[in-house]
């Protein structure tokens, strides 16, 4: 009895609940609405608790992309509420999702919750699915399961306003150097889509393997993609299995970023087609992790028809807005090759309607006119080499940040981190979440930082399990750096809201790193 009255005075102390009309319901205080990752623009609580019921229903205006919201939303309650959650134009008592004119932006949303329903408004489709992923969060975390639960499903009252700070907000998977299936893309899209991530780069070339068909060039993914780290069988992505990751980012207002990286790390190509070497001998193919040793030929022309080809049958496949053209690490092209190179080939990306993006190195060429320079130097990087990204910015190259020694994923936690490297420092989750994109490059102009990302190379990482323990607690950290305003930034603060997530991801199956930063619930 104690403990029942206990669990009441804890809910009424919440300013949550009323008693209501099914008394056999166990009790529990609904999730906060501030303990969203990443953190809100602005959060009022108070009022009533929504309770979703047997008789919620979505009620969505007529267009094509709030149904498809939608749907989504009554696929991930379905399973755990075990109602039918139907989607409907008629007025009805439940979830809302509008599409309205608002200072919302093209990503922002208001959701507003009280004892009659959970609205959600946007002025577009995306800022919808957005407040579906807040709206997931104020659910109890037993809601992501797949099999029925017991609820109760309670949301808290009040209105969360909210857009993002950066416009871009990326994470790459490496599929070059292991090899991912379409499956665990799509795995990997969910779990970014969580966390309001809208980027999705995808590094589709390196020395290790070619993962991307090109009908002109057959052998870059038939040969260059029959190798990997470590000597597996690899694989690629057939147009169609490429086409499909892409609607399925789509799907979860993700962009595709593919990247074919250039003139370094193309020993997969070079493997194919003897053709495109300077000596006109193709390398074996590659499967150790060494960098810095391959380039395409600067000096020949079949190198120009190749990236076009290239480029022209990516940008196809492509709805978004990026091609990643690569250019880290070319130690084995003078600076004068590379530079040559660089005036040829972007405007080939150009050509076929797409803005370049490149590795900072790319600030030491011409970086095109719109071009974006993804930063990924360290907090003690030369000072020449950040001035020259500086300066690079001060002319109107977009910066993405991707610090390594802060959100290189495949960078060890600890000295005993059993994945990763240490190339850049060890990255513990406090380390990942404690620095402010918007001053750390010393005199790059507010309007040149875009974003941030964070990459996951995967020489060390082979499995689903594998990209869990490296993207989960530190993902949602860059997540909320890309997202939130800078005044929310406090780490001991957002630890709080990140060990709320654990339950979350249990539930999911995403195997998380126990960082001892993180005041974790109990197991
Ligand atoms: C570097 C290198 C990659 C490695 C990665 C490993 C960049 C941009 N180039 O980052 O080839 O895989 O480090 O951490």
């Amino acid at each position: 009895m104690a403990r029942v009255l206990g669990s009441l005075l804890l809910v009424a102390a919440a300013g949550a609940f009323t008693v209501g009309a099914t008394p056999a319901a166990p009790r529990a205080a609904p999730n906060p609405l501030a303990r969203i990752v990443p953190a809100p623009a602005s959060v009022t609580p108070g009022g009533s608790p929504y309770r979703i019921t047997r008789s919620t229903a979505i009620g969505v205006d007529g267009s094509r992309e709030a149904r498809g919201v939608a749907e989504y939303l009554a696929d991930l309650l379905r399973p755990s509420t075990g109602y039918r959650l139907p989607v409907t134009t008629q007025r009805h008592e439940g979830i809302r999702l509008r599409l309205a004119d608002g200072p919302f932006g093209a990503e922002g949303y208001r959701l507003d919750s009280g004892r009659d329903g959970v609205t959600i408004t946007a002025a577009a489709p995306a800022g919808l699915f957005h407040g579906v992923q807040t709206l997931r969060q104020l659910l109890p975390a037993a809601v992501e399961k797949d099999s029925v639960q017991p609820g109760p499903w309670l949301v808290a009252g009040g209105t969360v306003t909210d857009r993002p700070r950066y416009a871009y907000r990326g994470a790459m998977l490496d599929v070059s150097r292991h090899f991912f299936t379409v499956a665990q893309v799509k795995r990997y899209i969910d779990q970014l889509a969580l966390y309001k991530i809208n980027e999705l780069h995808l590094h589709l070339s390196d020395d290790q393997g070619w993962r991307i068909a090109v009908d002109s060039w057959p052998r870059l993914a038939a040969y260059g993609g029959s190798a990997q780290v470590g000597g597996g069988t690899g694989g690629h992505y057939t147009k169609a299995d490429y086409r499909e990751i892409v609607r399925y980012a789509a799907s979860r207002y993700l962009e595709v970023v593919p990247e074919i990286d250039m003139p370094g790390h193309t020993n997969a190509a070079l493997a194919s087609y003897a053709g495109l070497n300077c000596d006109g001998t193709a390398p074996p193919l590659y499967t150790g992790t060494d960098v810095g040793f391959s380039s395409l030929c600067v000096s020949k022309q079949v190198t120009y028809d190749f990236v076009d080809d290239v480029i022209r049958e990516l940008a196809a496949l492509t709805p978004g807005r990026y091609l990643h053209i690569g250019g880290d690490e070319a130690h084995s092209t003078s600076h004068a090759d590379y530079v040559t190179f660089m005036d040829r080939v972007q405007p080939l990306v150009a050509k076929y309607g797409k803005t370049v993006i490149g590795w900072h190195q790319l600030t030491g060429a011409h970086p095109v006119k719109g071009a974006l320079a993804q930063y990924w130097g360290l907090d003690d990087t030369s000072a020449d080499e950040k001035a020259q990204v500086v300066k690079a910015a001060q002319n109107g190259t977009g910066l993405i940040l991707s610090p390594a020694d802060r959100v290189y994923l495949d960078m060890k936690y600890t000295e005993d981190t059993p994945l990763g490297q240490d190339w850049a420092g060890l990255v513990e989750v406090k380390r990942s979440y404690d620095w402010d994109p918007g001053n750390y490059l010393a005199g790059a102009p507010s309007s040149s930082i875009r974003g941030v990302e964070a990459p996951l190379w995967t020489e060390t990482i082979v499995t689903n399990a594998d990209i869990d323990y490296m993207a989960f607690p530190r993902l949602p950290g860059v997540a909320e750096l890309g997202w939130s305003p800078a005044a929310t930034h406090d780490w001991n603060a957002y630890k709080v809201r990140l060990a709320a997530q654990a339950p979350r991801w249990d539930a999911l199956g995403i195997d998380y790193y126990r960082s001892p930063q993180v005041p974790w619930p109990a197991k």
